[in-house]
């Protein structure tokens, strides 16, 4: 019978994710990763034999510790784990699981509670930066409930705030990793930026689409995603992220211009597949890019007053990000997110692989 293992299924903002302590885990990382993926039915398109829910949004984990260092009180590992690949990255950072981050760590006593609102300083293994999260914490206790909604999550719950910093070249080492606000790649003019998330950016209609179509409608139309597969490659390359065949990054995100009050509208890759919404990081990047002159997407967005927050278009509704530049250097990002518990137990993996 194989061995069960502590762990707290959350949604954290628009994706949903296994939790676990660090310690309550192997500590050899290649251990690990095949325990998660037995705990998550990886690979199988539908995850039947395990906890993930058949879709890379729903096949995430976080990895929690006690920060050793003073500048952190709790360590982040995001895992993406593949639903139909055995694959297990840690190359990205993921902004949404990192929503229940904090919860989870007073949840689980890494952290007190503080009074009304707790305030986590997490420090993002993955990409580097410290994130701090405040949330609701009435009489000790984390308050999942709230009258705070997000577009891509039914119902209203406890707000969320993440701010960010030092995001800025995360993956890549720079705001923008190939030294320029436009690349040519096979013909589209793409700016890559990586604040918080690499990201290319796109506009929608020199892919030959409106960039308001649904997810599902892009992910039915023959030829695209090898084209974003194509762009994405040789901008990994011209990212300094090396062959990116089997990671999870860059993104790539299509605009056009906003038709619902927003900022942009926006269709991302997460690499291939589409997402029902957008990333949090991968927004916090897109709406750095607009406010880049000469960047792409710049010239169409419909840009708020300086200092009032970008709103990013996406499938579902949108996400508004805060992003404060100096030049082009990034002063601060924040955003506002939702977090719930939905279970806490013992997830027991199947023994073979
Ligand atoms: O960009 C999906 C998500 C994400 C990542 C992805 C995210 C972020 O929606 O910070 O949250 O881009 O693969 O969870």
């Amino acid at each position: 019978m194989s061995t069960g293992v502590r762990c707290m299924l959350m949604r954290g903002g628009t994706s949903k994710g296994a939790y676990f302590l660090a310690g309550d885990l192997p500590s050899d990382p290649g251990e690990r990763d095949g325990l998660l993926l037995r705990a998550m039915g990886s690979p199988d398109p539908r995850q039947i034999d395990g906890i993930g829910g058949a879709h890379p949004l729903t096949s995430k984990v976080a990895v929690v510790s006690r920060s050793a260092g003073p500048d952190a009180d709790v360590d982040y590992l995001f895992l993406q784990l593949g639903v139909a690949e055995p694959t297990v990255s840690d190359r990205q950072n993921c902004g949404n699981l990192l929503a229940g981050v904090g919860p989870f760590a007073v949840e689980r006593g890494l952290v007190e509670a503080g009074g009304e609102r707790t305030s986590v300083r997490i420090r993002m293994v993955n990409s580097g930066g410290v994130a701090t999260a405040t949330f609701p914490t009435p009489g000790g206790a984390v308050a999942y409930d709230g009258d705070t909604a997000i577009s891509g999550v039914p119902g209203t719950a406890a707000p969320v705030f993440l701010d960010f910093a030092e995001t800025e070249g995360s993956a890549c080492g720079a705001l923008l990793p190939t030294g320029r606000l436009r690349d040519l790649i096979d013909g589209v003019e793409v700016t890559c930026v990586d604040n918080g998330m690499p990201v290319v950016v796109a506009a929608a209609a020199d892919l030959g689409v409106t960039g308001y179509e649904s997810p599902e409608e892009l992910g039915a139309l023959s030829g695209l995603g090898e084209r974003v597969q194509e762009l994405r490659l040789r901008a990994g390359e011209l990212m300094g992220l090396g062959d990116v065949t089997a990671a999870s990054v860059p993104k790539t995100t299509l605009v056009a211009p906003p038709r619902d009050g927003g900022t942009i509208c926006t269709r991302t890759f997460i690499p291939v597949r589409v997402h029902t919404s957008i990333g949090v990081l991968g927004a916090v990047s897109v709406g750095t890019a607009l406010l880049l002159d000469g960047a792409v997407g710049h010239d169409i967005a419909e840009l708020p007053p300086p200092g009032a927050p970008l709103s990013i278009e996406h499938p579902a509704g949108r996400l508004d990000v805060a992003v404060e530049l100096d030049g082009t250097a990034v002063r601060r990002a924040g955003v506002v997110r939702t977090a719930r518990k939905l279970f806490d137990g013992t997830v027991f993996p199947r023994s073979s692989p």
